[in-house]
């Protein structure tokens, strides 16, 4: 790991642990990133824990960086293919349990991007929760991040 990318790791640590503990509700390891410059969509992803003793639930989600942001899960349909959808429940964050929002399974889907996502940057993201309320953080935007594990 360069110096660069250790100093980044601290910094962002240090955002979102500043903004981003409330009602129990922890967030670490978020990440945004978009496809390609002419890239209209972008995703972000992150751990949600829940430190509390009552369940939780992610029901909304709000950035200037979009016009729309939405929580989205892949679905199998009938003919096998992997499809996204609008999860309009939210995600549940269960007490002293948490959810992972991960590539390929559920994930926030940003529509609209006001600005070309640069690699690097940070999103302000809003997020609402059922009992610990609004939520405040900043996404880092990394475009060379590569997913772990989670292909099959
Ligand atoms: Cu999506």
């Amino acid at each position: 790991m360069t110096v660069f990318k250790t100093l980044a790791a601290v910094f962002g640590v240090l955002l979102m642990s500043s903004g981003a503990i409330a009602g129990g509700i922890m967030i670490d390891d978020a990440y945004a990133r978009s496809n390609g410059k002419m890239a209209k969509a972008g995703a972000a992803f992150m751990m949600i824990y829940n430190h509390s003793d009552t369940d939780d639930r992610l029901i909304s989600v709000s950035s200037e960086a979009a016009k729309m942001v939405q929580l989205h899960t892949h679905l199998k349909s009938d003919d096998g293919v992997m499809k996204m959808r609008h999860v309009p429940d939210g995600f549940l964050v269960p007490a002293h349990g948490m959810h992972m929002l991960s590539r390929g399974k559920d994930h926030l889907m940003f529509m609209g991007l006001t600005a070309r996502w640069q690699h690097g940057q940070s999103i302000p993201l809003t997020l609402v929760f059922e009992n610990a309320g609004i939520i405040n953080i900043q996404v880092e935007i990394d475009l060379e991040r590569k997913d772990k594990g989670h292909n099959h």
